[in-house]
Parts: C-alpha cells; sequence; structure tokens
C-alpha cells in the first residue's frame, strides 16, 4: 500500500524497514497460534525492548531513542499489520504511562521508573477505567487515602490492558473525600507496581478480538502505595489522564490503519489469485469498487494521523485532532475488514485466512481509548470551543 502522500525521512523508511521484517519474522509466524491460546508469548516484550520499540517517545537521556511522533507511529502501524494484539501494548506503554512520567514526574519517579520502561524491562499499563465507570471516566470509585508516608487505595480497574504482566501501572484514584467530592478535580494519579501488598490480579476478559492481548481487571485492597509514587499533583491526575489520551488516540489510530491495511492487502492478494467464472475475481467491477474503496479509506485514514502526529510535534494542541484521527481510523478498520471477509466469501469466515481475525481486532478499536461516541462529543465540543 502506498506511502506516496506522507514523504518519510530516511531514518522513518529505515524504522519502517526494521519494524516490518520484525513483524514478518517473529510476530507473523505466530499470531494464529497467540490467538487461540488467547495470550502472546511475553518473549515477545523482550524483543521489541532490543529494538528500542519500548522507548520511541522517551527521549534519550532516559534511555529512550528520542524520536518524534510521525516516527513512533510508522513503526506502530508495521507491528499492528503483523498482529493488532502486540501493537496495543507497544501503543499504551509508548503513549500512555511513559509520557505520563516524562511530563509529570519528579526526577526520581524517572530514574527509578522512566528508564527500565526506556529500556524494556518493565512494561507499563494504564488504569483509569472501573467496571462502572467506562465513559464517564470522571465518575470512578476507587478510593485513595492519606495514612503517613503511604496512600491507601481500595477499588477495582478495568479493562487493564497487559495488567496482567505490567511493572508499572499508572492508575487513577479518588483523592477527595466522600464528604467533599470535587468531580474531576478529585483524583490523583499513582504509580503502582505489582509487588505492593493489596496489588491482586482478577479476572482476565474473554474477548471477541486481539485475544492475545491480556486485559485483565486489578483489585486494590489496602494497597499500600508509597507517598513518593504519586505523580505530581494529588487532584490533578484525570486531566494527566486526558492529556495523555490525546496522545494515546493518535496510537489507536495507527493501530487501526494497520489492521485496515493488512486486510487490503490480503483483499488485493486474494482477489487476484480466486478465479470464478473463469477469470480472477479481481476482474469484476464488484470486487475492483470495494477495493478501491478499501484503499481510499485507508489513505485518507494514515494522511489525517500523520497530520496530526505533526501537529504534536510541532507543539500544537491536538484533542480534536487526535479524537478525529481514531475516529475515522477505527471506522475505516471495521469497514475495510468487512469488505475484506465479504471478498474472501465462505473462505473469510474461517479461521484458514487471515481476515477473520482481522475482522474481530478491527471492533476494539471504536471502543478503547474512548468510544467512537465520546470521539464524537470532544470533536463537537472543540467546535464550540474554537467559536
Ligand atoms: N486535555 C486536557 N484537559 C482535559 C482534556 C484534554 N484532552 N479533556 C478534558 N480535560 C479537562 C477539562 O478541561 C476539565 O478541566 P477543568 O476542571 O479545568 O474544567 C476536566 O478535564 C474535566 O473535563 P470534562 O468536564 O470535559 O470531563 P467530563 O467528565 O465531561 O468527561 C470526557 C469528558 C467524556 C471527554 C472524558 O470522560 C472521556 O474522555 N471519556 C472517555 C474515557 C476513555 O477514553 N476511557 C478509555 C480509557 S483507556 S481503555
Amino acid at each position: 500500500m502506498s506511502w506516496a502522500l506522507i514523504p518519510l525521512t530516511e531514518e522513518q523508511r529505515e524504522i519502517q524497514r526494521t519494524a516490518r521484517e520484525f513483524g514478518k519474522a517473529e510476530i507473523t509466524p505466530h499470531v494464529d497460534a497467540w490467538d487461540r491460546a488467547e495470550a502472546y508469548d511475553v518473549g515477545i516484550v523482550g524483543k521489541l525492548a532490543e529494538l528500542g520499540f519500548l522507548g520511541m517517545l522517551i527521549p534519550e537521556e532516559y534511555d529512550g531513542l528520542g524520536l518524534d511522533t510521525a516516527t513512533y507511529l510508522v513503526a506502530l502501524e508495521e507491528i499492528s499489520a503483523a498482529d493488532a494484539s502486540v501493537a496495543v501494548l507497544m501503543s499504551v506503554h509508548n503513549s500512555l504511562p511513559t509520557q505520563m512520567i516524562l511530563r509529570y514526574g519528579s526526577d526520581a519517579q524517572k530514574e527509578r521508573f522512566l528508564k527500565p520502561m526506556a529500556r524494556g524491562e518493565l512494561l507499563g499499563a494504564f488504569a483509569l477505567s472501573e467496571p462502572e465507570a467506562g465513559s464517564d471516566a470522571a465518575s470512578l470509585r476507587t478510593q485513595a487515602v492519606r495514612d503517613g508516608d503511604h496512600w491507601v487505595l481500595n477499588g477495582t480497574k478495568a479493562w487493564v490492558t497487559s495488567g496482567s504482566h505490567a511493572g508499572v501501572i499508572l492508575a487513577m484514584a479518588r483523592t477527595d473525600t466522600p464528604g467533599d467530592r470535587k468531580g474531576a478535580r478529585g483524583i490523583g494519579t499513582f504509580i503502582v507496581t505489582p509487588d505492593l501488598p493489596g496489588f491482586n490480579v482478577g479476572k482476565k476478559e474473554a474477548k471477541l478480538g486481539l485475544r492475545a492481548s491480556p486485559t485483565v481487571q486489578l483489585h486494590f485492597e489496602n494497597l499500600r502505595v508509597p507517598a513518593e509514587n504519586l505523580l505530581g499533583d494529588p487532584h490533578m491526575g484525570f486531566i494527566y489522564a486526558m492529556q495523555s489520551l490525546d496522545n494515546g488516540r493518535l496510537g489507536i489510530a495507527a493501530q487501526a490503519v494497520g489492521i485496515a491495511r493488512s486486510a487490503l492487502e490480503h483483499a488485493t492478494r486474494y482477489a487476484g489469485e480466486r478465479r470464478q467464472f473463469a477469470r480472477p475475481i479481481k476482474e469484476f467491477q464488484a470486487i475492483q469498487f470495494k477495493l478501491a474503496d478499501m484503499a481510499t479509506r485507508v489513505t485518507a485514514s494514515r494522511a489525517l494521523l500523520y497530520a496530526a502526529a505533526a501537529a504534536k510535534d510541532r507543539g500544537e494542541p491536538i484533542t480534536q485532532f487526535s479524537s478525529m484521527s481514531k475516529l475515522l481510523a477505527s471506522e475505516t478498520a471495521v469497514w475495510v475488514t468487512t469488505q475484506a471477509v465479504q471478498i474472501f466469501g465462505g473462505y473469510g469466515y474461517v479461521k484458514e485466512y487471515p481476515v477473520e481475525r482481522l475482522f474481530r481486532d478491527a471492533k476494539v478499536t471504536e471502543l478503547y481509548e474512548g468510544t467512537s461516541e465520546i470521539q464524537r462529543i470532544v470533536i463537537a465540543r472543540e467546535l464550540y470551543a474554537q467559536s
């Protein structure tokens, strides 16, 4: 699929090549087995780390590669085209917990957590949602109470990507009191590690797609978090989470573009090989029109994504563009994978061909890091904020 619209630098081409070859050699051969087993081999985390792919956006002084957003997204699309389950661990780690510590963390937190995260020795997770607090994230109930030189956390976090094997979890909890609720301004962000007393991994979700990526609940039962693990201001944790999701949503858009592109490539190849009515099905306009529409939507999604990434790299506000990118790319991924299944016909509905998995994997991009409805709310709000 042509990248002609987006002029890549030599360094970006090199990273794209590296990521593509890595995907072919280390991921693609295992994707079906991981999907069936509902678990990737955790060794893949170390392999991503060796490439520096778990510290792409972290400056070199903290042991990262110090790359810009666009370059990171180029790599992420390639990994996603190989396996969206592996891509989501890379996206969450690079976009959310590491960026939060980089932006709001103390020097000591950067030394203790960010550096090993950049080297990929500690995998990061992000725990905002709860069973009763999804789109309405500020209604979260996990309570943090100060107790001497600790905070004591009680509550359940939900839908935590990599939560079962992360070394660092950035968790949001209420720092206001039951008698004096302060809404979005009464939430702190805590750096939680799994060795802390009171940390328990709960149920693992059995999912439609992204099955190889573990999604778990986390139970905090009198979880004692050292006071020095509070990130920044004790009442600004929700704002930090929202700012970080602006970055995270670009990552999910890149993941969605990777899924859609992969489906398009498989469908294009298959349409050239599959013969019906004495000719390859690519000779029928019904198929050509589908492929043309698929290619157009993938290209448009990618173009918007890189325009948004460029705005971020120029230091401009991206809340609206990031929501637009995620909205367009995720709806494209669902639509394109649906068309791909249609082109494959019955073969698209069975596990023998990859589009069945891509179709299942695509759906979650419309759900996590904010549903499509939430993205539309953010986009519409910004329209009024700007007028
Ligand atoms: N950047 C910086 N600050 C932001 C922000 C952003 N992108 N979005 C919101 N804020 C700030 C607001 O400015 C407001 O600050 P003030 O107290 O100064 O007014 C504060 O955060 C609360 O914002 P708001 O009033 O908009 O909060 P709402 O409760 O109305 O929620 C939505 C806003 C719906 C946009 C938010 O809850 C959301 O994104 N929900 C989806 C959550 C999500 O993506 N979950 C997935 C988790 S990962 S699986």
